[in-house]
């Protein structure tokens, strides 16, 4: 932890959900009690409430509010955090009653997401959804504090024309404001576009290391790359906390045999991500959702990893992820009792850091993303040198011969290559 991170004493909060039946509602409340952690905040108090549907006043019954009213002023706290994204009557109701701030869960972790982002794109898709959750919200007594979290406004609202609302004049701004960021995330969108598509007409297969927050992608990605990868292949950002992969980054490996793949690392998910938020981060997300073969990262060692599975299925379903070839990588065996790496089928047990485990995993992508390689047997003429060495370079060489009238070579290719030479072909 650095300095930055320390200073800040971490804000004591409520927590508070609501279990109208749901099988997995106390994996649901563990996992905010992770969110609130990572956005600098630590739970003093928890509440629970079984309802069969919220109430659409308060979300929580009178009596529950009641309690919550209590504990605020007991413990001196200033902020309730409750599991499900809110309406804005449900939040005004529920602030004014217990004097305390809500913060939905949806707007928890827009916030982490915003305290997080780093590069441009990023920064671009978090505000856009940010304000996109506010619209809906507005109402004259957070004007003040949307002014300073998005730097709309300001002298726009004073000079407001005749019949205009406050409120119309503020959701219009807000449109404004989002209109414009989308147009700049569009411009930048569209060349990480352009490099994807000109990686995909280059042949090379493309695989996406996807999966729960905190998996291990990245730590998986740093390995493959340590081991694999050139050494200009720089290494991806790895920490233990939530999300602390917010942009995509691809890498390229090269098996000892030549064969080269394209290794993509992204955003992680959370359940009940916000809707805005994922499509905000379809541009992202579109290298997992184009990929050849997606890897499932799960932490083995979390009791929870069945419902973080479950989660990252979910996730991919909605971003239209269905149909591609998955392998599940369970990681961090290290800190379990269970052998490792052990393979099942498309399934492994492993660690990312493990030597024998990243060479287990790449043998199982290499069966996945390989398969249409064919072995045959071409004549090069000795005028043809620069075949030969694009061949040598890209290409697995099994024999090589040298007669008369070229060089014979026994060579591994995809369908494509095989066609591309097969004037040459002498078997
Ligand atoms: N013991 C152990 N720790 C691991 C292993 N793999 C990853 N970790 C640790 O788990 C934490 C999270 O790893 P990351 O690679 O950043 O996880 P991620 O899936 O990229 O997470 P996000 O980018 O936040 O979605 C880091 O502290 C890693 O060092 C492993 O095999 N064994
Ligand atoms: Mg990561």
């Amino acid at each position: 932890m650095n300095v930055a991170e320390t200073a800040i004493a971490p804000k004591e909060v409520i927590i508070a959900g609501l279990n109208t039946g749901d099988h997995s509602f106390e994996y649901s409340m563990t996992e905010l009690a992770n969110l609130v952690a990572a956005n600098n905040m630590v739970v003093k108090e928890e509440i629970r409430q079984s309802l069969e549907r919220p109430h659409p006043g308060t979300y929580f019954g009178k009596g529950k509010v009641a309690e919550l009213s209590e504990i605020v002023a007991s413990e001196n706290l200033t902020t309730i955090v409750t599991n499900d994204e809110l309406t804005s009557s449900q939040i005004r109701n529920i602030e004014t009653i217990t004097k305390a701030t809500v913060l939905d869960r949806t707007a928890l972790i827009l916030d982490i997401f915003a305290n997080r982002a780093q590069t441009r794109e990023a920064k671009l898709q978090v505000q856009i959804a940010q304000l996109q959750y506010q619209l809906p919200r507005l109402h004259t007594s957070v004007n003040q504090r949307l002014d300073q979290q998005t730097g709309a406004g300001g002298g726009s609202f004073t000079n407001r024309g005749a019949g205009e609302s406050q409120l119309e004049m503020d959701r219009r701004t807000i449109k404004n404001h989002i209109k414009h960021l989308q147009e700049e995330l569009a411009d930048i969108t569209k060349a990480s576009e352009t490099q994807r598509v000109q990686r995909e007409k280059n042949g090379l297969p493309t695989v996406a290391l996807v999966g729960y927050t905190n998996a291990g992608k990245s730590t998986t990605m740093n390995g493959l790359v340590r081991k694999y990868g050139s050494s200009d292949e720089k290494q991806v950002f790895e920490k233990n906390m939530l999300f602390a992969t917010l942009d995509t980054s691809v890498r390229q490996i090269t098996l000892p045999d030549q064969k080269q793949f394209l290794l993509s690392d992204t955003v992680g998910f959370v359940s009940k991500l916000p809707h805005n938020l994922v499509k905000a981060f379809q541009s992202t997300l579109a290298e997992a959702a184009n990929a050849d073969l997606l890897i499932q990262v799960v932490d083995y060692a979390d009791d929870n990893s069945d419902a973080m599975m479950a989660t990252t299925n979910e996730t991919l379903a909605s971003i239209g992820v269905a149909d591609i070839p998955m392998i599940v990588a369970f990681n961090k065996a290290d800190m379990t009792d269970a052998k490792y790496p052990v393979r099942e089928g498309k399934q492994l047990v492993y660690s990312a850091r493990d030597d024998t485990s990243l060479e287990e995993l790449i043998t199982m992508i290499r069966e996945e993303v390989f398969q249409n390689y064919q072995t045959v047997t071409l004549l090069i003429p000795f005028d043809k040198g620069n075949i030969l060495n694009f061949l040598n370079e890209k290409a697995h060489i099994l024999s090589t011969d040298y007669v008369a009238e070229g060089t014979k070579i026994t060579v591994e290719l995809t369908d494509e290559s095989a066609q591309r030479f097969s004037e040459y072909r002498v078997d």
